[in-house]
């Protein structure tokens, strides 16, 4: 049973939709063949039916008590593939990966997510799909401290590394992307990527997250505020994982209620600059958008969906997920897919 769904028309055209985990397969209006992967939280992860396609498991308590997952799907058939432990679905425009690698003691997380990067980087290059537009990285114990270094900032030095490995000024293309930690479970990194290149957005309340001065980490993160992508017809806005941070500096530290106001602040700035660059209106209500809401403490969970409620009221599907956040001051962060 669909949730709620997002558009799959129209040629080499790519949907996004909330699917009941209780689904059957025939009862859902996805075809089995143009699935090009799920995203599944939960702790344990819930189980969905048996379709030839990646699937990122992701160890997260879902909040909200509808069990869900996310399905992305085109409109074409796909070719799914098993490489050097990435599992991908493509369909001659689109290309959707997962890539999930347990951690051994004896290897930092920066050195696990650049390797990452680096199999993914080549797997684009080789499969023709070179233009990385969106990342989701699921990161254990992500505030933890390993020999010295929180294991973001490990991640960022990472990611840059591998990034500047593949181009040595990455700063216009990068990607938009999602960071949060889980208490178990794998590194989890899951990633789409096109033949054709999408247009990156930064915000104009926030400094750009590759240019934020060294204190939150040694190498700045490498990701776009947004990445927006014309399918062909349709566009779609994939906005990064937004907290409530204006300039380089977190506001609103141990009030949830303020810190989401001003995430709203922020995606609204967002969507206006898209609009600027793009000549594509992604407007924050009247369009159409799934939203993730990740939330660090279980108990803000009501005031939170209350609020988004109050604001949002009936539009686009959301999803609540308890995770843990890149700094330590931020108690929730949204992401979103706005499409027209
Ligand atoms: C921020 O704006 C909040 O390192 O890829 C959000 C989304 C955050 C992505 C990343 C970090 C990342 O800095 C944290």
């Amino acid at each position: 049973m669909i949730v709620y769904a997002g558009d799959c028309t129209g040629s080499g055209g790519l949907g996004i939709s909330h699917v009941l985990t209780s689904w059957q397969p025939g009862e859902c209006a996805i075809g089995a063949d143009s699935m090009l992967g799920i995203m599944r939280y939960g702790v344990p992860p819930p189980e969905v039916p048996a379709v030839d396609c990646p699937v990122a498991s992701v160890s997260m308590p879902l909040l909200s008590a509808e069990q869900r997952v996310e399905v992305w799907h085109g409109s074409a058939p796909v070719t799914v593939h098993r490489q050097g432990g990435i599992d991908y679905a493509s369909n001659g425009q689109v290309l959707f990966g997962v890539y999930a690698r347990q951690e051994s003691n004896d290897c930092f997380l920066d050195l696990v997510i650049e390797e990452s990067y680096v199999a993914i980087f080549e797997l684009l290059k080789a499969a023709g799909y070179p233009h990385l537009l969106r990342t989701w990285n699921y990161i254990p114990a992500i505030a933890k401290v390993q020999d010295g270094v929180e294991r973001y900032h490990r991640l960022c030095l990472g990611r840059y590394q591998a990034f500047t490995r593949f181009d040595p000024a990455p700063e216009h293309a990068l990607p938009a992307a999602t960071v949060i930690g889980t208490t178990q479970g794998d590194v989890v990194v899951c990633f789409l990527a096109a033949r054709h290149a999408g247009i990156p957005v930064e915000n104009p309340r926030q400094v750009s997250a590759y240019r934020y001065p060294s204190q939150y980490s040694p190498r700045s993160p490498s990701f776009s505020r947004a990445m927006v992508k014309d399918w062909g017809g349709r566009a779609h806005l994939y906005a990064s994982g937004t907290a409530s941070i204006v300039g380089h500096e977190t506001r609103h530290a141990g009030d949830v209620r303020a810190q989401l106001d001003e995430i709203l602040r922020n995606l609204e700035a967002l969507l206006a600059q898209a609009a600027h660059t793009t000549a594509t209106a992604f407007p924050q209500r009247a369009g159409e958008a799934l939203l993730k809401v990740y939330i660090r403490r279980p108990e803000d969970f009501v005031p939170v969906r209350e609020r988004l409620r109050q604001v949002l009221g009936t539009y686009g599907s959301v999803l609540y997920l308890q995770g843990e956040l890149c700094r330590k001051d931020l108690l929730v962060e949204i992401e979103g897919v706005y499409w027209r």
